[in-house]
Order: structure tokens, then sequence, then C-alpha cells
């Protein structure tokens, strides 16, 4: 298991990076790792998983996935995972921060005729108070079109219309149409065993649907630049994360519950 020593990324990784919003990169994780977390991962989003509706009868947001929460704090084992020093150094270097803190994980499970996840930026989600935050995305296994990898539209982070729009049928139609109005160019490719993502909280991306006979398995972690404050929430959602995700924390002061540690410093 190699959670916590480097990965190198070059300088062009980085500024690629800041430039589209997002990268992907290969090999972070070798199969027995993926395999061996991927299992308890699993087995919690299988005790934990709050949906019991069937799929026609469920929203277009309920129908994208199965999402478990903080995930860590069930499991000393999963903790190892979203604690990973390999994945956190990644995203510190990858926005060009001192360190980052954990704002929370989060399983999110495609399960076989799943629909698509709705174009939208997570941002609208969290109130922080710079744009210095990222998701890593897991895949814990091979994961092709057909299962609904994660895409992204390159350079949206840069846009600041569609931004209030939370996750519905109408952030899929309106982002869409805006994303075609910009004619920004789209990355929607499969993911190999080892490969992950990373993209910034103001990044529109999407997921198509699952039409394979297997649950698309995947693991994220959200991160925030170590010195990240609490912003005013600017809506409901992010009235509720704050209650939710970082509970105690300020208006205007840094982030730094106990469940938001930091998870790497420089
Ligand atoms: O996994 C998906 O389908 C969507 C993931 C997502 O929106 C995210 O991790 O920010």
């Amino acid at each position: 298991m190699n959670l916590d020593t480097p990965y190198q990324v070059t300088p062009d990784q980085i500024s690629r990076f800041q430039r589209d919003g997002y990268i992907k990169l290969k090999n972070v994780f070798d199969a027995a790792t993926l395999d061996y977390y991927g299992r308890e991962i699993t087995e919690l989003v299988l005790k934990l998983n709050p949906q019991t509706k069937p799929m026609h009868e469920r929203t277009t947001y309920e129908k994208a996935f199965l999402q478990v929460i903080n995930l860590w704090r069930h499991s000393a084992v999963v903790k190892e995972f979203v604690f990973s020093r390999r994945l956190a150094r990644l995203a510190a270097e990858l926005m060009g921060t001192r360190g980052v803190r954990l704002y929370h994980d989060q399983a999110l499970y495609k399960e076989p005729s799943g629909g698509l996840t709705p174009w939208h930026a997570d941002q609208q989600y969290w109130p922080l108070a710079t744009a210095k935050c990222c998701t890593v995305w897991v895949p814990l296994q091979a994961t092709p079109l057909a299962m609904g990898p994660l895409a992204f539209s390159v350079g949206s982070h840069c846009l600041t219309t569609g931004r209030d729009l939370e996750i519905s049928d109408e952030s899929e139609k309106k982002i869409s149409k805006l994303l075609l109005d910009k004619q920004l160019p789209q990355d929607e490719t499969p993911f190999d065993l080892g490969e992950v993502s990373f993209h910034y909280g103001w990044t529109f991306h999407r997921a198509g649907p699952n039409t394979s006979d297997r649950p698309r398995r995947v693991m994220t972690v959200i991160y925030m630049d170590v010195d990240m404050r609490l912003a005013q929430p600017r809506n409901k959602n992010q009235e509720r994360d704050w209650h939710n995700w970082c509970p105690g924390a300020v208006v205007g002061e840094i982030i730094k519950t106990p469940l938001n540690p930091s998870l790497y410093e420089r």
C-alpha cells in the first residue's frame, strides 16, 4: 500500500491544472491498494447509504449516485485512505497552497441503471472564501464511458455565470447551453485503473449514466487551502454545509474544526 509517498507532478502539469481547472493523473494508486480500501469503502456505503427509494421514484440528483459523506469517521481503514499524504500533497501542489485541510470526503456510487450526473460546480454548495479548493475523484475500478466517468468543461472554472445553479435538471440544461455558447472543449474520457482526477470547486463537470451491469464505485476527498476562511453562506446549501461539515467554524475565520484537520503542510 502506498498512500503517503510523493507522486511527482511536473510544473507543466501544475500549470495545466490551473489553466484548465482539472487534471487527470495516471498510476496514482496500484490495483492492490484500490482493492483493499475499495472493499472497506463499499461495505460502509452499503451500511450507511440513506437511499431507500426505487430508481424510478428518485429525483435526477438521487438517480445519479448513492452518496455517503465522511466515511473516515466510521472506519480507521477508510481514514488511512482519506488522510493519504500522497493525495493531499498533490492537492496542495496543484493549487499552489502551503497546505490543505479536509472539507469532507464522500463516496459516490453510480448504480447499474443510475442516471447522469447533471452539469454543476461544487462550490455552489461550499461556504468558502476563495476558489482554492478542489476534489480528488478516485474510481475504484477502471471506468469506461459506459459507467459514467467524470467529464470536465475545460477552462470553465473561469466562467462566472451558472455558478448559482444547484445539481438539477435545470443545471444540466442551462449549463450545457452556456458551455456550448462559450465553445469550451469538453473532456469525457475513460479512467484507467489507478487514474484519478482533481478539479477546482468552480470547474463545471458532469458524468453520463451507468449503462453497464456493474456499480461505478468512486471515492472522493475534498480539500481546501489550509488557510481557508469561512464565507457568509450565499444560499441554503452553503448554510447546511457549514453546520454539517464545519460545525462551530466562524464566518471570516480560518476553518479549523475537528472535522477539518490539516492533511498536508509543506
Ligand atoms: O461522481 C459523479 O458522478 C459526480 C462527482 C462530482 O460531481 C464531484 O466529485 O464533484
